[in-house]
């Protein structure tokens, strides 16, 4: 689901192009299964380049703490999961969104290679998905809290307890804490909700943020930086005449949403 993107013949350019969530149709298209779903806005109808592209802030480190991994301190984040109404497009009404630091994708994390760094990951979503949650699938069984979150980075190399695995979800309320080592080369990664059976609701909700490693031997390339990296996401999306994601339900394999959005906060 991600890509990185290098085209230095526009000077914009370099790492990521990740693909994710949305905001600011800047390219709309029409796809048969939300065609076919009158519930849902015709992405013809919406004036395109309207939106100004909205760039993820960098997250900051809440403290520096010691953790027994690490030597030293290391930079420890918090980062909370929240619903919040946030614009898709100019001309429609604010949409029901979650997101990492209420934005979507949220904070960029950046790194350097070997210098670990800790993260609180807050859950304080609702007690109830906006969402339809399919029960007949593996892991999201009636008898399962409706809303989890687990957050994996894709990609890190990372111990097991911070690996954010599927069943390793918590609920509205709590917290879980990774430690990230970063021992790994450069590279665009993204974060995002893992919880067993609702993963694709959860993301598709707006649960990812980009991840980025940097290394000398990056640095030692003389890419654009700055002002002239640019980290986009795309997405599709689905939107109904309310202006709110759209989700088939029940689930269906690789439903193609309607618009195909670049995302960022804030909107
Ligand atoms: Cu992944």
């Amino acid at each position: 689901m991600i890509y990185k993107m290098t085209n230095n013949s526009t000077g914009l350019s370099r790492r990521a192009l990740l693909l994710g969530t949305m905001l600011g149709p800047t390219k709309l298209t029409g796809s048969q299964s939300c065609l076919e779903n009158s519930s849902c806005i015709d992405p013809q109808s919406l004036t395109p380049f309207v939106d100004r592209l909205p760039i993820p802030s960098v997250a900051q480190p809440a403290e520096y703490r010691v953790h027994p991994a690490a030597h030293g301190k290391i930079p420890h984040y918090r980062i909370s999961m929240r619903e919040v109404a946030l614009k898709i497009h100019r001309d429609l009404a604010p949409a029901r969104i979650w997101g990492y630091q209420g934005c979507s994708p949220g904070p960029t994390i950046e790194v350097r290679r070997d210098h670990p760094i800790s993260v609180e990951w807050r859950c304080e979503l609702p007690n109830a998905h906006f969402l339809s949650v399919d029960h007949t699938i593996h892991g999201a069984e009636a008898d399962k809290p409706e809303v989890r979150a687990v957050v994996h980075v894709h990609g890190a190399k990372v111990p097991p307890e911070s690996d954010g695995y599927p069943e390793a979800w918590i609920v509205p309320g709590k917290s879980s804490q990774s430690y990230y080592p970063n021992n790994q080369g450069a590279a665009t990664l993204w974060y995002h909700d893992h919880a067993m059976g609702i993963t694709r609701l959860n993301i598709y909700a707006g649960l990812l943020g980009l991840y980025l490693v940097r290394d000398p031997e990056e640095d030692a390339l003389g890419l654009p930086r700055g002002n002239y990296e640019l980290p986009l996401v795309i997405c599709d999306r689905m939107i109904d005449r309310a202006g709110q994601l759209h989700y088939p339900y029940p689930a269906s394999p690789a439903r193609p949403g309607s618009l195909t959005c670049l995302a960022t906060p804030p909107w």
